[in-house]
């Protein structure tokens, strides 16, 4: 668990790109302002004062971006949107002289509907590609001779929807379990899995550190594609949620076995996957294990997911002390088991986490974002910083127009908040209310870089792709990274913490975890130590209110806390600790 690895050291930033940095005089061909390479590559120095050492971007590949670059058109090809094959050769070699590396993502699961390959299969049921993309005869047909789909699976963003398309010029369905624009690919065909090797070691062999594998672990369906139980109100919903037949599917640890045998194997990479569903460490273990042979690192979505129900655009309740295990519990499972985690808690399918686990309001937001810093940056793992998660954004506000919001998963859902609900006002404003506590979007609003106008996200008489969070000119990164006051800023002190567990890695990286006053319902704490028994104890208080914690061990000498202080922080030592509303605090255990 604890040999050192350089990827199990990296910071990664992941970065959206739409929304990261349009360089001067980019538009894209409606004229308004879109992030770019070019954008990226002039943003690489500071990423490294922040302690970046791996940039992540969601795709940039050739997509039509019905779902934002994860519809993807060509594997080997540039959205003009984004740049050239050149741009990307060039931040390559800009983040290698910063001794930097870029990861790419690698959405591999389905492609775009207009990928050639698509475009072949569809064409004929005799065309050598139809194979490629899976194709299914209809149920049945009504007496109208309507066909119904080949079972009750929900399309992913949209769960209205069938998960299967229908397609007239050769009367068959293919599968899309996301949305009709991205058809899965039939990963039992050798072709297809041939076709992504060849993908990956195109990018690896340009010098790019790895990939972060897209739904990773969707790649294998049950064949016998069998009707999904009935969870969801059926008077509503004719469609439901199929996962379980294809999360974690009969032959995934094949095919991952087979991509580490055929390209991983053969390069020293950093591979993540993105794995929601699985909750098994069994199953886990089988992907993240040290001798697994599949991938470095997976993300576990048990925290991000601690307010979802059985579907995303949905409310459940949590409480700090259900975080507290979910984290105690993926901390020590893969101590035990020789696995390892990725600590993260923002991405750009989820809401802003200031907004999510603490208090964003004016008062508080600055604290809670250093608070979900500080344990970031003492958790095992691989540390994942999710773009603007540095300056503390949050979600957009409930006043804006719904209108405003751009991805395709929100969109559905609130058509079919208008179409179900609209005899039902409080039922339609509390899908108003989910939109604002759960859409993607709010994570992908254009990074507020200063406060020259549009955030410095794009020129001046350009209008950004999507509206720029209201507070742009007071939370930007300019601001923040030049602050100077008593305490420190937002990123100032994410700076800081990524250098502390750079700095002390046998600690915060390779340490042991043991969670503190365990029944604490507000504060979270933990002891985090070194092989050679170096001890640091974390505390958290995950409230608005001040708390009093009982310090388990002799002596702390406290060295930061998120609340307040800009040096070494002047904590009770032992005794008695009163922590303020959503202060944290990290002292070494003497
Ligand atoms: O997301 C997969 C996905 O299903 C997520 O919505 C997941 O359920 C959620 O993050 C768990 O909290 C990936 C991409 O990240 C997303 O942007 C794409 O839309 C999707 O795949 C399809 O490619």
């Amino acid at each position: 668990y604890n040999t050192p690895k350089w990827w199990k050291e990296s910071v990664i930033y992941q970065i959206y790109p739409s929304s990261f940095q349009a360089h001067p005089g980019a538009k894209n061909e409606q004229g308004v302002g879109w992030g770019t390479v070019k954008g990226i590559t002039s943003r690489l120095d500071y990423l490294k004062s922040l302690g970046v050492d791996i940039v992540w971007t969601s795709p940039i590949y050739k997509s039509p971006q019905a779902d934002m670059g994860y519809d993807i058109a060509d594997y080997k090809d540039i959205d003009p949107i984004y740049g050239s094959v050149a741009d990307v050769d060039e931040l390559i070699a800009e983040c290698k002289k910063r001794d930097m590396r870029l990861m790419m993502d690698l959405v591999v699961n389905h492609t775009s509907n207009m990928h050639q390959w698509f475009l072949d299969s569809r064409s004929s049921k005799s065309n050598p590609k139809r194979d490629w993309y899976i194709w299914k005869d209809p149920k049945s047909r009504n007496e109208a001779g309507t066909p119904e789909p080949p079972n009750n699976w929900a399309q992913i963003l949209g769960e209205a929807n069938s998960a299967w398309t229908y397609d007239t010029e050769t009367g068959q369905y293919y599968l899309s379990v996301f949305t009709p624009d991205q058809p899965d690919l039939n990963w039992e065909n050798p072709e297809v899995r041939e076709a992504v090797w060849d993908v990956m070691s195109f990018w690896l062999d340009k010098g790019v550190a790895g990939f972060r594998m897209d739904v990773i672990n969707m790649i294998s369906k049950v064949p016998t594609y069998p009707e999904a139980p009935i969870v969801l109100d059926p008077a509503t919903h004719k469609y439901q949620p199929g996962t379980q037949f294809f999360v974690n599917g009969p032959k995934m640890h094949d095919y991952m076995h087979e991509m580490y045998e055929k390209v991983l194997s053969k390069y020293d990479t950093i591979t993540v996957g993105e794995m929601p569903g699985v909750d098994s460490e069994d199953e886990i273990l089988r992907t993240v294990g040290a001798n697994a042979k599949e991938l470095n690192m997976i993300f576990i979505f048990a925290l991000v997911d601690i307010d979802k129900p059985n579907v995303r655009m949905a409310l459940k309740d949590w409480d700090v002390k259900e975080l507290k295990s979910i984290v105690s519990r993926w901390q020590n499972v893969m101590i035990e088991r020789d696995g390892w985690n990725s600590v993260f808690i923002e991405n750009h399918d989820n809401p802003r986490s200031v907004s999510r686990y603490t208090d964003d309001s004016d008062e508080w937001r600055d604290k809670g974002a250093k608070l979900l810093s500080l344990m970031q940056t003492t958790l095992g793992g691989t540390i994942f910083v999710y773009q603007g998660e540095e300056i503390g954004i949050k979600n957009a506000p409930m006043e804006w127009d719904p209108r405003e919001y751009k991805d395709i998963e929100t969109i559905n859902y609130w058509n079919k908040c208008q179409t179900i609900y609209k005899d039902d006002p409080e039922k339609l404003k509390l899908g108003r209310k989910i939109i604002q506590m759960k859409a993607r979007d709010h994570a992908r609003t254009p990074m507020q870089w200063s406060s020259a106008p549009n955030a410095g996200f794009c020129d001046a008489d350009t209008k950004p792709w999507m509206r720029i969070m209201d507070d742009w000119k007071t939370v930007n990164a300019e601001a923040q990274v030049k602050y100077e006051g008593d305490e420190l800023s937002t990123w100032q002190f994410w700076q800081r913490g990524l250098k502390d567990r750079k700095e002390h890695a046998d600690v915060f990286v390779y340490g042991g975890f043991e969670e503190v006053n365990k029944d604490d319902e507000n504060v979270f704490g933990y002891v985090r130590t070194s092989k050679e028994g170096e001890k640091w104890l974390v505390v958290l208080n995950f409230s608005g209110k001040e708390q009093k914690w009982m310090i388990p061990t002799k002596e702390v000498e406290f060295w930061a806390c998120s609340n307040y202080t800009k040096g070494r922080a002047d904590k009770a030592k032992s005794g008695e600790l009163v922590l303020k509303p959503w202060e944290g605090a990290l002292g070494k255990v003497s």
